[in-house]
């Protein structure tokens, strides 16, 4: 199998479990919340976060199928925070994945509400009983409570927060990698701490994972900001240059686009020397963080 391959049957898989799982046919009277999750939840999206959860797991012995219950509760909170993201009291975006945002189809409250069951659902999905056949307790325990610490205050949300109140103030180099690290780097770095906590992952290896989510989460974000200045909004999915239009701190407003574009091959190489430390076959790994430092949407 090609490492192209691997990925794109990562994201079938994410794309059937969420097919599944926000079936229409079995909505009891909940048409309308079902339509609005399932619109941003199968709307496309690199499914990066997944992908990572499954790699890790696979590094450590599994078959990646197995933990796509947390795999896919990762993806639906990335999802929430997204529609959420764009809302009018947020960022007020129109785009998202090449099509209109959520609350442009659905309306303002039913987004909010579309978030707020993606990211309560996913919960339910870790920790749902039959995961008990695959994991012990204290995996799905360790796992799940990864994904909230890293979705919460001291994660997603504190980066949100910390954005937020920046906002038309200069902030400085390392402040603005701080807001990355939580905004972006948080549910990277719990995608690999998953995949590793439920494959029983040695010490040694979660170090690697963890230095390997860390300079691909900023690499990851600093590719987004150059693309929101560089890239083609067909592609990219929503339009180019909204991060100057709100004045948002971003890296090439502090750096510069040629800096950043440095940045961001010293954090592939970065990424790319943790995870070949840490594990002996890390070569679809090494793959995906060249192909994200070259990414176009
Ligand atoms: C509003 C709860 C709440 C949180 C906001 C993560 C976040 C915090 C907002 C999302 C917007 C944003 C620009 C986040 C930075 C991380 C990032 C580049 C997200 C886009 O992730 P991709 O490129 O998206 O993986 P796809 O669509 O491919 O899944």
């Amino acid at each position: 199998m090609t490492y192209e391959e691997r990925l794109s049957t990562y994201t079938q898989y994410v794309h059937e479990f969420l097919d599944k799982l926000l079936s229409e046919k079995d909505c009891q009277g909940q048409e309308q919340i079902i339509k609005a999750m399932r619109y941003s939840a199968l709307a496309g999206g690199k499914r990066l976060r997944p992908a990572l959860v499954m790699e890790f797991y696979r590094l450590s012995g599994g078959n990646p199928k197995d933990v796509l219950p947390f795999a896919v509760a990762l993806e639906m909170i990335h999802t929430y925070s997204l529609i959420h993201d764009d809302l009018p009291c947020m960022d007020n975006d129109d785009f998202r994945r090449g099509k209109p945002t959520n609350h442009k189809v659905y309306g303002e409250a039913m987004a909010v509400l579309a978030g707020d069951a993606l990211l309560t659902e996913a919960f339910a999905l870790a920790t749902r009983p039959e995961n008990l056949e695959k994991f012990t307790a204290e995996q799905i325990v360790k796992a799940t409570n990864c994904l909230a610490k890293n979705a919460g205050v001291f994660g997603m949300i504190g980066g949100q927060v910390i954005d937020i109140e920046s906002e038309h103030k200069k902030i400085s180099y390392d402040e603005l990698v701080l807001l990355q690290k939580y905004k972006t780097g948080a549910l990277i770095e719990s995608a690999v701490q998953m995949g590793c906590i439920l494959g029983g992952a040695d010490e040694n290896k979660l170090k690697a994972a963890k230095e390997y989510a860390y300079s691909l989460g900023l690499a990851f974000q600093i590719q987004d900001d150059i693309l929101d200045i560089e890239g083609d909004a067909e592609i990219f999915g929503k339009p180019i240059g909204s991060d100057i239009e709100k004045e948002k701190s971003t890296f090439p407003s502090q750096i510069g686009l040629d800096n950043c574009k440095e940045k961001v091959k010293q954090l592939t190489q970065n990424a790319i020397s943790a995870v070949k430390n840490g594990f002996e076959e890390s070569e679809f790994l090494i793959w995906l963080a060249d192909k994200l430092s070259v990414r176009n949407n």
